[in-house]
């Protein structure tokens, strides 16, 4: 069992230096040759949106290698577009669920080069390429790169954009909650209530063996995702029987913010390599993101919130992927001050924000992974967007928060966003790399005081 990381009189890292050093140790120790593993005890493969978010702490001290973890992840791109949420290089028998449950190794013959998921994860790599090719110093490089790179990327938004939105009207859902990233958020609890679990065979997790059982989903979740993926498997993967079976289809504000920041980073790529051909169809899904969004704003709780597909409404969860329209971009200013005045309010709950899920709420649980822990990747999101929209103090205080619960605990998977504490998983690579690649310029001066903070 992993010992969670708990801030004590003195910083684990009193020198802002020694964190730089000991995060780019954690990158080149998950470095698996190509890609890198989001920490070796828990999750031994690679994980789609975990590797965007880990080139951003690889370019700062290695360009080539930033490249590399975007590229090795198209790896797994399967023949209609779709990305997988986890690629299974190399198997592994500590992680449940491994290839062998997914079973997607013969699906498409010799046509799949690895074994992989069935499902998708949050679409960051346009918008990753986008940020690498602004700031390469190695020029050439980058544009062979993105060369090679955009077909793939756009073939991807494509999915999303036909199997994930039969209807056309931009509100693209999620089938499982692994694709949402934020897996046991309360926002997915009345769908996966749905959810039957009768004749599930017997199954043993891994999570537990290295994690302590109360910051990591629950055994009814458990039994539920694996569920969802025998229904899946069931039917062969195919995206319109699945969206279909699927008694979980949730348009997850996440990764519609996501997506359209996406698709307006992917039009930038378009308009940069000259394939102005592709720029209307690009233009369509942009104008049907910014639709989607307008209809996520729930006007009397001034945020954006995740909706039901099959239920018909909002989820009754205001998570912190309700800001992630910050990110998204094109928020009307008068929508962007009622979501900080929400942040205001959670702000004054949680010394290290932001949490995942509102801590006024009687729900809320500090330690239970994203029912309510601080997540630096999410953070990072939330910072930036704020800073687009005129908020800088708001994104200088988050980051401030996210440095100092690592400079306190070390790189965890997550923290209690109300001590700082580190839970889940040490030695975690997106941790590390949000660090080199954002937090360390908002962390304050060399000083092993508590009163630094
Ligand atoms: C399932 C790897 C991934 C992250 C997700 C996080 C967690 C997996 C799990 O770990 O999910 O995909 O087994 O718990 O929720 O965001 O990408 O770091």
């Amino acid at each position: 069992m992993v010992e969670a990381g708990t801030p004590g009189a003195s910083w684990r890292f009193s020198d802002p230096e020694d964190c730089t050093k000991e995060a780019q140790r954690v990158l080149r120790q998950n470095d698996r040759g190509g890609y890198t593993v989001p920490t070796p005890n828990i999750y031994p493969f690679q994980w789609n949106w975990d590797s965007c978010l880990v080139a951003l702490g690889w370019v700062t001290f290695d360009e080539t290698r930033a490249w590399q973890e975007i590229e090795s992840l198209f790896i797994g791109q399967w023949p209609d577009g779709m990305v997988p949420h986890i690629v299974f290089h190399r198997d592994d028998p500590g992680y449940f669920p491994g290839p062998d449950i997914w079973g997607t190794a013969s699906l498409w013959g010799d046509r799949l080069a690895v074994p992989t998921s069935g499902i998708s994860d949050p679409p960051l790599a346009a918008t990753i390429a986008l940020k690498l090719w602004r700031g390469a110093r190695d020029q050439q490089q980058a544009k062979a790169a993105v060369e090679r790179l955009y077909p793939k990327i756009a073939a991807w938004h494509r999915w999303f954009h036909t199997a994930r939105d039969p209807a056309q009207d931009g509100m693209v859902a999620i089938l499982h909650p692994w694709e949402s990233g934020r897996d046991n958020s309360q926002d997915w609890d009345a769908a996966l209530s749905r959810v039957p679990t009768d004749d599930l065979p017997p199954f043993q997790r891994r999570d537990l063996d290295r994690v302590d059982a109360a910051q990591r989903p629950r055994k009814e979740q458990y039994e539920r995702y694996l569920s969802l993926i025998l229904t899946f498997r069931g039917k062969g993967y195919e995206p319109k029987a699945i969206y279909e079976a699927s008694p979980f289809r949730m348009v997850d504000i996440g990764t519609v913010a996501i997506l359209l920041r996406a698709d307006r980073d992917l039009r930038v790529l378009a308009e940069t390599l000259g394939y102005r051909e592709d720029l209307v169809e690009i233009d369509r899904w942009i104008a049907r993101g910014e639709s989607a969004l307008d209809r996520l704003w729930d006007e009397t709780a001034g945020v954006f919130r995740s909706y039901d597909l099959i239920s018909g409404g909002f989820t009754d969860a205001i998570t912190s992927a309700s800001f992630l329209p910050f990110y998204g971009g094109g928020v009307k200013p008068e929508r962007c001050t009622r979501m900080v005045e929400v942040l205001e309010r959670w702000g004054t709950q949680s010394s290290y924000p932001v949490p995942s899920f509102d801590p006024g709420d009687q729900r809320f649980d500090s330690l239970r992974y994203w029912r309510g822990p601080t997540w630096a990747i999410v953070n990072h999101m939330i910072a930036e967007g704020l800073t687009g929209c005129g908020h800088e103090g708001w994104a200088a205080r988050i980051a401030g928060a996210t440095a100092r619960a690592i400079r306190q605990s070390g790189f965890w998977e997550y923290f209690d966003p109300i001590t700082g504490r580190g839970l889940g998983g040490d030695d975690f690579t997106w941790t590390a790399a949000m660090w080199l690649a954002w937090a360390r310029d908002f962390s304050p001066p060399n000083d092993s005081s508590e009163d630094a903070a």
